[in-house]
């Protein structure tokens, strides 16, 4: 069965009957259809009817180098006809799986000098719990087992990342947060500040807020603070200057380790390899999956500082892995990747050139919409966030029904955004030029249009 075979209704009707999509509600389905993707080619999606598109979102925040690089699915290809799997269980290694932990060793800042692997990044945060704790009990202390993390975090769907995550709507299934998970205020001025406060002092207070939950809690009790270094699908939300300096010196203080989420961050995107090079953190542990392979096979790894690793070694056996802890195949697609990327410029491409521009059109393209409340982002992720008010920052009612009008049109106008609350977000494939930075905004300054024609706005 091919995708050419069925018509778009076929494939709609065989989703419908036999497959369970993570994130929507089934009745959307019913109701709208599934879009079936059936090709690709740099920034653009073809759907089954045809259609062209401009993926504003790599995939889900990872596609960074494109669609149709012949060069990784090269890679694929001699890998898996050398040897397609062996596993690094008990003293056995493949020559990718040794180089890739090589070559992120050098890529990582600071000490990160040890990476685990394993295939999503909700694994690997399931990891970073497992090991944070082992670590802390080599340490002699024992009780250091909560994690505190953020309102909006996002980080996976497994038990324990989606603990770690602070979605309501994630913790009602499955009766999460699982105890000793803990949650403060991100630094999201647009929706959270007070009224008469700057950014810097919704920062200020954010930080805050993480030093007096560990008070609380004791310092004893707690473990590790993890954070992405810009929340992703929580609505890209850029923290201001003096946020990560203040939680990183808390975290000293207080001798909890700083865990970065860097799923979406790393890579790239924020036109450095690391959010936290952005941001100068010297995290003790980073998270990184997506960007890792640009979703051509899946796999993440936590990287660990070598004081973290020492302290592990000393308990002798790590009793955790993943049948695919570091496919030979997924490693060796992430060489190549990782070659690409370097070859090609594309870090210094998004810190120079198309991230600067990418921001400059957004803010002066959609800033004054009367949809507009606020624009943000830095190198090639933003997020336009729409309010009813944009002086008093007043939300929409009910949140999120018009990011979700506006999606639509989006798709309508060629272009794929993500939807969150009432945030337009975008990710675009590192690869994206001007020409087609101008295309993403003007399409999405339409849709913007066509909403507020919709809605009976001005
Ligand atoms: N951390 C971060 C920061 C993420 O963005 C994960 C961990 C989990 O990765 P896996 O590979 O287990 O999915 C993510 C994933 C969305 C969306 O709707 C975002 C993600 C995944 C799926 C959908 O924006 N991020």
């Amino acid at each position: 069965m091919t995708s050419q075979r069925l018509t778009t209704a076929e494939w709609q009707a065989l989703d419908r009957a036999h497959h369970t999509h993570p994130f929507v509600d089934p009745a959307t389905l019913d109701e709208k259809g599934t879009r079936v993707i059936v090709g690709a080619d740099g920034c653009h999606l073809i759907d089954s009817d045809g259609r062209r598109i401009l993926d504003g979102m790599a995939g889900l925040w990872c596609v960074n180098l494109g669609y149709g690089r012949h060069e990784l699915a090269q890679a694929a290809y001699d890998q898996m006809i050398e040897l397609p799997y062996y596993n690094t269980f008990f003293r056995s290694a493949t020559p990718p799986t040794i180089e890739l932990a090589s070559i992120l060793s050098e890529l990582a800042p600071g000490t990160l000098g040890h990476a685990f692997f394993s295939s999503s990044g909700s694994e690997a945060n399931d990891t970073v719990v497992r090991l944070v704790r082992r670590y802390w009990d080599l340490r002699g202390a024992p009780a250091k087992t909560t994690f505190i993390s953020r309102t909006y975090a996002y980080h996976g769907s497994t038990m324990a990342a989606a603990s770690l995550g602070g979605f309501a709507a994630m913790h009602a299934v499955g009766g999460l947060p699982l105890p000793g998970f803990e949650h403060v205020m991100p630094p999201y001025w647009f929706a959270m500040g007070e009224d008469d406060e700057t950014p810097e002092e919704t920062g200020a207070r954010a930080a805050r807020t993480l030093e007096e939950k560990i008070v609380a809690l004791g310092p004893e009790n707690v473990a590790a603070f993890i954070g992405e270094p810009v929340m992703g699908a929580g609505g890209v939300i850029v923290p201001p200057e003096n946020y990560w300096p203040e939680v990183q010196r808390i975290c000293r203080d207080h001798d909890v380790l700083l865990v970065c989420d860097e799923v979406i961050t790393g890579f790239g995107r924020t036109g450095e390899w690391f959010g936290a090079q952005t941001f100068e953190l010297h995290p003790d542990l980073m998270t990184i999956a997506k960007g890792l392979s640009s979703g051509y096979a899946p796999i993440s790894a936590v990287l660990m500082t070598d004081e973290f690793f020492e302290t592990l070694s000393g308990g002798g056996v790590i009793p955790h892995g993943y049948t695919y802890s570091g496919h030979p195949v997924s490693a060796a697609v992430a060489i190549e990747n990782l070659r690409l990327i370097k070859e090609e410029g594309l870090v210094e491409r998004v810190r120079t050139q198309t991230g600067p521009y990418f921001q400059t059109r957004l803010r002066a393209e959609l800033s004054d919409h009367p949809l507009v409340g606020e624009v943000r982002g830095i190198g090639l992720i933003g997020a336009v966030e729409l309010a009813q008010d944009k002086a008093s920052r007043t939300p929409f009612e009910p949140v999120g029904r018009v990011a979700a009008l506006c999606h639509e049109h989006c798709y309508e106008e060629g272009v794929i955004l993500r939807a969150m609350r009432d945030v337009l977000c975008a990710s675009p494939p590192l690869t994206i030029d001007r020409e087609e930075i101008d295309h993403l905004v003007a399409a999405t300054r339409r849709a913007l249009d066509r909403t507020a024609e919709e809605l009976g706005l001005p």
